[in-house]
């Protein structure tokens, strides 16, 4: 299939993304914290639980997958790939090494992985993968992010998308601006926006295909230490500033991280965005936490009880589903 086509299947209306591509450091924290051991089988089996959720094809596009993750095999003898496929859910793969302090400026993070990069995407690509995803991550304080850390994240995350867009997949570009720190919703815009900015320069000199790409940017939020409230009108609303500043009409679409916000702030402000969306973008979602927590914690009440689990992500990805065209409504987060 054509990356273009690949790209708007990822960005079906209603429909957005599961992160699941924690690296098992991660992954061990993640379970960890619900006091469970962090075995491959674990992982394994939480991650399937969530894949052979109800109606899941219905409400996920796609779904990004970890190296262990993608060369595992399901109960019933399918690669996870093929599980995925068979119900109409594009297989994913985070392709970036993770991050390490940056040169010049320790205290920020570059993110690694090119190195052999070539040879991994036609391993991937073999295995199944039709699309990517590479996470640079920017802090914020008040010296950060250095044009350093602006400069040389946006340089590799467009050379990681030109390697991908030749090996026929569709890149996630994802230039994470964290929301740690204790700055305003003006101050995210404002960083935010250079972020952007460098990273779309720096894919127009790779000659990257702006309608073979996904998005995956944090929304514009206050600082999770400001003390401040976040007005979901007014997140939506400057959110959708800067991405229409600095997204180029060629790209199809935007797939949000949720970076932290709780499950219900991602769906209301997904939710929010789509309200008042007047451009030609699509807006959805390709959430880790925002989809995977309470799930996470009723499977830890019992890992053979795959079922009670299940019930809590299909309900928390239709809702997502539904905020992804703009109709969520308090009323339908009844769990039926
Ligand atoms: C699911 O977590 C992803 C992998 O994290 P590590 O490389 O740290 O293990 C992460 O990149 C994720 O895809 C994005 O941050 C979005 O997830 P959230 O939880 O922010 O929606």
């Amino acid at each position: 299939m054509e990356i273009e086509k690949i790209a708007l299947q990822m960005l079906t209306s209603g429909k957005g993304i599961l992160a699941a591509d924690e690296s098992t450091g991660t992954m061990t924290k993640r379970l960890d914290s619900v006091k469970v051991s962090s075995t491959e089988e674990n992982r394994l089996g939480f991650r399937e639980t969530l894949f052979t959720s109800n109606k899941v094809g219905s409400y996920v596009s796609g779904v990004i997958l970890y190296d262990e993750t993608i060369k595992q095999k399901s109960s019933n003898g399918d690669t996870i790939p093929e599980l995925l496929n068979k119900q109409n859910i594009l297989p994913g793969i985070k392709v970036d090494a993770g991050t390490k302090p940056l040169d010049g400026s320790p205290d920020e993070l570059y993110t690694d992985g090119l190195t052999g990069l070539t040879e991994r995407l036609k391993e991937y690509y073999n295995l199944g993968a039709r699309f990517t995803k590479w996470r640079a991550v920017y802090k914020i304080s008040k010296d950060h992010p250095s044009q350093n850390a602006i400069t040389n994240n946006a340089k590799s995350l467009a050379k990681y998308a030109a390697l991908v867009q030749e090996a026929n997949m569709v890149p996630i570009v994802e230039p994470e601006v964290l929301m740690d720190g204790d700055h305003d919703i003006n101050r995210c815009f404002e960083v935010t926006s250079a972020v952007l900015k460098e990273c779309f320069q720096e894919l127009k000199n790779e000659k990257v295909k702006m309608e073979g790409i996904v998005l995956k940017p944090n929304m514009i939020l206050n600082g999770a230490d400001s003390g401040l409230k976040n007005d979901p009108a007014i997140v939506a609303a400057k959110t959708l500033e800067c991405l229409k500043t600095n997204v180029p009409k060629e790209v199809p679409g935007i797939a949000f991280l949720s970076g932290g916000q709780s499950e219900l702030e991602a769906t209301i402000n997904l939710n929010e965005i789509n309200k008042i969306n007047d451009t030609k973008l699509i807006f959805t979602f390709s959430y880790g936490r925002a989809l995977q927590q309470g799930a996470l914690k009723q499977w830890a009440k019992n890992i053979h009880d795959k079922k009670a689990a299940q019930s809590v992500f299909s309900h928390r990805a239709y809702m997502n589903s539904l905020a992804a065209t703009g109709s969520w409504k308090q009323d339908k987060e009844v769990l039926s």
